[in-house]
């Protein structure tokens, strides 16, 4: 409007916009430009000359020091240095757009045609099925199986995926689950070869996606109990699925892999965990129809709206039955692991953008007269969102190498452990961490993190889900202690073996040693935490599991920059990383417990504290 009334240099309308907006006159006078053009003058007054320069997202690859020196160290091939730059440009000029067009187009679903017809269909933007070319064409599954660089190839995959993940419009959901897909199928040598061949292909007219579809209506952690789906076996072999599955993600995906209950001839079956198979199924046909799936609505979640989440009825779908009867969540348990690691880069990934976003930002805003990188208490606060992210990211290597080197038959039997542990505890204590991160970094963009048009409000939306599928953090924290029970202590036994050694080789470094002396401090205590927890009934280890786990991440994460940063190429900077985050509590569970928050007593009072507007006098619901 201001424009319209200065091109026509209509005074009395400029006098009225004037007075509206509160300048007298005079007022109006004091802002003519020195050549007397008011015009120009009072469109600047109202729209203002002030514009901050956004963020922006440069190469990720180039932008990250801890990325590069990693592979510097382990995996020094120009190849992969070359490919990861030029994978890491591609994000920036393609990639990151057509993750942000997922956003602003969800999926949609079309459940009848013109005339009635159910045809369920899900809608997705073109720019979806744009990434799914391109993760096909980069390899992001495939360089996984091809295994090029040996037992560091997971570590190569990883790196690409943990640099695609925050630019890709969660195209990494369906990613993790294909990857999951092909794990099982090779893990179980499972003759289904062709599927295998699709789901690992660079070729983007071949490449398939996979499901993995464990959630019911009862919920998706208790899946022994919870799933209601039955499997009719059918002459040919082959069997029906028939249930409802509540939660299924990336559901344009081309197969499936899904939890049912085989029934006998009187159509009986067996409850629990044991009577549990798992079955791989065809979701469309290459004209977009359904295998006896009928899709009841789409999802309206918080985050992950580029992702499209669906309720499913079963109603015969056929499917083959690809694990021994009764052992489907053994074998689906191969997905999980996968699926978790994915979970867990994704988590970096997340916490890397933020803090090179914070880092871009921090040199060309200015408050309080002088650039935010420039003040230091804001930098302080930049610094502690790099010590959890570049913990994060030696876990998550770490991770990827030992999956890499059991897929190589490398891998001692102190590795096998290792991954089966820290698996889990990468995953529950990166979500948390990929939280916080995120959440704190918005606020380094002031107001402008909280607007929507700015891109930065999804990525906290979508980093809430971190925590939340592919297991809770309670769910996961018990499985740390599955994994203790099944593997008789071995997994911690290799825990402690393998911190001792990472500890006493950075023994000689003087620089390093608080850090050390900390680590060695919380490891005596979380030995000795466990050998007395042994003794007590098991309700008190489970009372303490999530503290356990985040000792165990604590502890791990602060070896690992210990490690890092007796590197002969390591930096001061990385020694500075290793004895800031040895600072924090590093063994939680053993403060805790000398409070007695474990203890039978703080049961009762925890149950009291939480229910006490709904408790009576003698302790009873009212
Ligand atoms: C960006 C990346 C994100 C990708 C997103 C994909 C979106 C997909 C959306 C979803 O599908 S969300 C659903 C995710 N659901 C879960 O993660 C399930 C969470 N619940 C659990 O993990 C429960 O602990 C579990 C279902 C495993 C409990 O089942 P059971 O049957 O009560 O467990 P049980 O009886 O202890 O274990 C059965 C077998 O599985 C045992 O083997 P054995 O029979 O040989 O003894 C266990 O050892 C094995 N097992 C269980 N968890 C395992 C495992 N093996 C290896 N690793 C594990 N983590």
């Amino acid at each position: 409007m201001a424009l319209w009334v200065c091109c026509r240099g209509n005074r009395r309308a400029l006098h009225m916009l004037s007075r509206s907006l509160g300048y007298s006159s005079g007022s109006l006078s004091e802002l003519n430009e020195p050549n007397g053009h008011s015009h120009a003058l009072v469109s600047r007054s109202v729209i203002g000359a002030f514009f901050q320069e956004p963020p922006l997202l440069t190469n990720p690859f180039t932008q990250d020091a801890l990325l590069r020196a990693y592979l510097q160290r382990h995996l020094p091939v120009q190849e992969v240095e070359g490919d990861l730059l030029r994978f890491g440009e591609r994000i920036v000029t393609e990639i990151d757009s057509l993750g942000r067009q997922c956003e602003l187009n969800p999926p949609r679903l079309q459940q009848y045609d013109a005339w009635g017809r159910r045809v369920d269909r899900i809608i997705t933007c073109d720019a979806w099925t744009r990434l799914k070319h391109i993760s096909a064409q980069e390899g992001l599954v495939a360089s996984g199986y091809e295994r090029t660089y040996g037992e560091w190839s997971r570590v190569y995959q990883m790196s690409k995926i943990y640099l695609f993940a925050p630019s890709s419009g969660l195209y990494t959901c369906p990613l993790a689950m294909t990857d999951g897909a092909a794990k099982v199928i090779e893990s179980l040598g499972l003759p289904v070869t062709d599927v295998f061949v699709r789901l690992t292909s660079r070729d983007e007219q071949e490449f398939w996606t996979s499901g993995q579809w464990m959630t019911e209506r009862r919920g998706g952690s208790d899946v022994s109990t919870g799933t209601e789906t039955v499997a009719r076996r059918q002459q040919d072999g082959c069997f029906k699925l028939y249930g409802f599955k509540w939660f299924t993600s990336a559901t344009d995906a081309d197969v499936t892999l899904t939890l049912g209950r085989i029934t006998d001839v009187h159509g009986r079956t067996t409850p629990g965990s044991r009577g549990l198979s798992l079955f791989l199924a065809q979701v469309w046909d290459s004209h977009g129809s359904s295998n006896g799936v009928e899709v009841q609505r789409l999802k309206d979640k918080l985050g992950t709206r580029q992702l499209p989440t669906a309720e499913l009825l079963l109603d015969g779908m056929k499917a083959q039955l690809v694990s021994e009867e009764g052992r489907g969540v053994a074998s689906i348990a191969n997905m999980l692991t996968i699926t978790r690691i994915y979970n867990t880069v994704c988590a970096v990934g997340a916490m890397r953008r933020m803090t090179q976003l914070c880092r871009e930002y921090s040199c060309k805003r200015s408050v309080f007269g002088k650039l935010l990188k420039d003040h230091p208490l804001h930098i302080q606060t930049l610094s502690r969102l790099e010590v959890e992210t570049r913990a994060a990211f030696l876990l998550m290597m770490e991770v990827c190498r030992l999956l890499g080197r059991e897929e190589n038959q490398t891998c001692t039997e102190k590795d096998t452990h290792l991954l089966r542990l820290l698996t889990t505890v990468a995953k529950l204590y990166t979500g948390k961490q990929a939280l916080c991160v995120v959440s704190e970094g918005l606020e380094a963009f002031g107001g402008q993190g909280y607007i929507e048009d700015t891109g930065h409000p999804s990525m906290l939306r979508d980093a809430q889900v971190l925590s939340i599928w592919e297991g809770t953090t309670n769910v996961l924290s018990l499985d740390v202690l599955r994994s203790i029970e099944k593997s008789s202590g071995s997994v911690l036994q290799a825990f402690f073996t393998d911190v001792k050694e990472r500890l006493l080789a950075a023994g000689s470094s003087s620089a390093l040693r608080p850090a050390v002396s900390s680590l060695q401090t919380s490891l005596s205590g979380l030995m000795r935490f466990i050998q007395s927890a042994a003794t007590q009934p098991s309700g008190c280890l489970e009372l303490a599991a999530r503290d356990l786990s985040y000792s165990l991440a604590r502890i791990y994460m602060g070896a690992l920059l210990v490690d890092h940063a007796v590197w002969e190429n390591a930096k001061h900077t990385d020694v500075y990383a290793a004895l800031r985050w040895c600072e924090q509590d590093l063994c939680p569970v053993v403060s805790r417990d000398s409070t007695g928050c474990y203890d039978q007593h703080a049961v009762a009072m925890d149950t009291e504290l939480v229910y006490d507007a709904s408790l009576n006098d003698s302790g009873v619901f009212d």
